[in-house]
């Protein structure tokens, strides 16, 4: 029973022990709110106006089939009101098509549009010319300053961050209660599961596999043993989890970032038999989620291009990244 049912003066408290033991079946679902509506509503008595106990129990008992009636039918608007705002919610597709900026073989941008193809979200795909630098240009780093893609333009509302762009777009376009879960317990493993894979898995799988791949960096045995940590980590994960995705029992939005993760390991063959349980996850993904998995899979095929025959982006002048990568061969 809600602790707030008893937060009465002790008359009401003896007489929400009378409504109590006259709805025992209520006694779960009743809030003090509730109790006290009903005080003044059904009984016609207010918490001050009760000049004798025993007088206003009896009134109760004689009133008591009303106060179930009374319990029953605020409860249950307020649960209709509830589930109005869901369906509200469900209903809600955006005014505008969505602008997406993106680059057709980024993982993080491939993630983002799994989610937009799970949510049923109209949108355009605006390509940046990656391999021209477009994202590097003052144009886009005015849209944003952080000089990368994905980047959503929301009829206006602009966000970065792949991460923040999903959780966004399943907040705002929520089309079922497991994509991203509003229980918090639930949707705090989306997030860690989120989280983890920004500050850990794709960290390690950029500086081991995409940084080598599309600038002049070297691929070194230490990054190699970060990305096995953190796989190693995942892996352990999922076994105690124990469950088919990598939140739970149905798909997420924490699976769209992490299949794209290993989508840049498949790329570059990377052998996954010592992860026997990420092989197996990676692998239901791509047989139940067919229609995302179209989406990561053009990734696929364009990364294992580039693992196969590193682009050259020695024209770019890049703000951060080497990429002249004859310095690396003179090492
Ligand atoms: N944290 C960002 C990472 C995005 C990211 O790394 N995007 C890459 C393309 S896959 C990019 O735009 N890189 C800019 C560059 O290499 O200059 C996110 O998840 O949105």
């Amino acid at each position: 029973m809600s602790k707030g049912y008893f937060r009465f003066d002790s008359n009401v408290n003896s007489v929400g022990g009378c409504v109590a033991s006259r709805l025992p079946d209520l006694k779960n679902s009743v809030t003090s709110h509730d109790l006290c509506s009903c005080l003044k509503g059904t009984s016609k008595i207010g918490q001050e106006a009760v000049p004798n106990l025993t007088e206003f129990a009896s009134s109760l008992k004689a009133d008591a089939n009303n106060v179930q009636q009374f319990l029953y039918t605020r409860r249950k608007s307020s649960l209709n009101l509830i589930s109005r705002k869901k369906s509200t919610n469900n209903n809600r597709k955006p005014t505008m098509p969505l602008k997406l900026y993106s680059v057709s073989d980024s993982p993080p941008t491939l993630a983002v549009r799994m989610a937009l193809k799970y949510l049923d979200i109209d949108h355009e795909l605006v390509d940046i010319d990656f391999a021209n630098g477009e994202h590097l240009k003052e144009d886009y780093i005015e849209k944003n300053p952080q000089g990368e893609v994905p980047l959503l333009d929301d009829d206006g509302f602009v966000l970065s961050e792949s991460v923040a762009i999903i959780q966004y777009l399943a907040e705002k376009y929520k089309k079922d209660d497991t994509f991203y879960p509003e229980d918090a317990q639930e949707r705090a493993v989306v997030n860690h599961r989120l989280a983890f894979n920004l500050s850990t898995l794709y960290k390690t799988v950029v500086e081991y596999m995409l940084l080598p791949t599309f600038y002049a960096y070297p691929r070194t045995e230490l990054n190699l043993k970060k990305l096995n940590h953190s796989l190693k980590t995942l892996e352990e994960i999922l076994n105690r989890q124990d469950k088919a995705y990598v939140a739970g029992d149905s798909v997420t939005i924490a699976d769209l970032p992490i299949v794209m993760s290993l989508v840049c390991l498949e790329a570059m063959s990377f052998d996954l038999s010592e992860y026997p349980r990420i092989a197996s996850w990676y692998l239901n993904f791509k047989d139940s989620c067919g229609e995302l998995w179209e989406i990561a899979n053009k990734g696929l095929e364009e990364l294992t291009g580039f693992a196969q025959s590193p682009p050259d982006l020695s024209h770019l002048e890049h703000p951060i990244h080497p990429t002249d990568r004859s310095v690396l061969e003179d090492e």
